[in-house]
């Protein structure tokens, strides 16, 4: 049995912050977008969940903040290789948002306003682990980290966490996004390191 000498090799994680694969630790929150900012006023802002069927379902900036709100303190990992533990939003839980959704689909593609998508399975939209998310450090969130509202599904990359959150398209058949379009892994797990496709 190895003798391990406590102390000699660095800092350790604190229980529960564990760094997956290939990760650093950064306490700074990197901005990473593929195109400009887009500005969206609350007035307008609209999230709608589209069924296979077709069936329409829109929530208004209004709408949403009736809405039970949680604030989840989760760790993002980027694919980039950035992990950042501890970080608190607030934000409606997807459940609440797909209780009164009727589909059969298994797949989901999120749309951005200013045209970014991102897919993964309607089930890791489910089961208390994905919000939309409209505050970060119990400020409003800021527009370069997705503000008003975007997507916060942390057991996934980050890319997955779609900022500027439009609508979901829920869909029999799974369909690539933006990255996935560009060789990223379709699921993209951090703790088993899904990179890219293939991996
Ligand atoms: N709409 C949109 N969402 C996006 C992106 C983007 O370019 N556009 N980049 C993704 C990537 S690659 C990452 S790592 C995170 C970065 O979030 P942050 O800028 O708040 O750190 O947003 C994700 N969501
Ligand atoms: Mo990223």
């Amino acid at each position: 049995m190895a003798v391990i000498s406590r102390g000699f090799h660095g800092r350790r994680p604190e229980p529960g912050r564990t760094l997956p694969p290939g990760q650093y630790e950064t306490r700074d929150f990197p901005v990473l977008s593929a195109g400009p900012t887009p500005r969206v006023d609350r007035d307008r802002w609209q999230f709608t969940i589209t069924t296979e069927t077709g069936a329409r379902h829109a929530w208004s900036w209004p709408d949403l903040m009736a809405l039970p709100s949680e604030s989840p303190t989760v760790d993002l990992h980027c694919v980039t290789k950035w992990s950042k533990f501890g970080t608190t939003w607030g934000g409606v839980s997807l459940d609440t948002l797909l209780a009164d959704v009727e589909t059969e689909a298994g797949y989901a593609l999120v749309d951005s306003y200013g045209g970014y998508t991102t897919n993964l399975p309607l089930a890791d939209l489910r089961g208390g682990r994905a919000w939309i998310a409209h505050t970060y450090d119990g400020a409003d969130l800021a527009p370069e980290h997705g503000g008003p509202a975007r997507l916060l599904v942390p057991h996934l990359y980050l890319w997955k966490s779609a900022k500027w959150v439009r609508g979901i398209r829920l869909l029999t058949r799974d369909e690539p996004g933006f990255w996935e379009s560009a060789g990223y892994h379709s699921y993209g797990d951090p703790w088993r390191e899904q990179r890219y496709q293939g991996d």
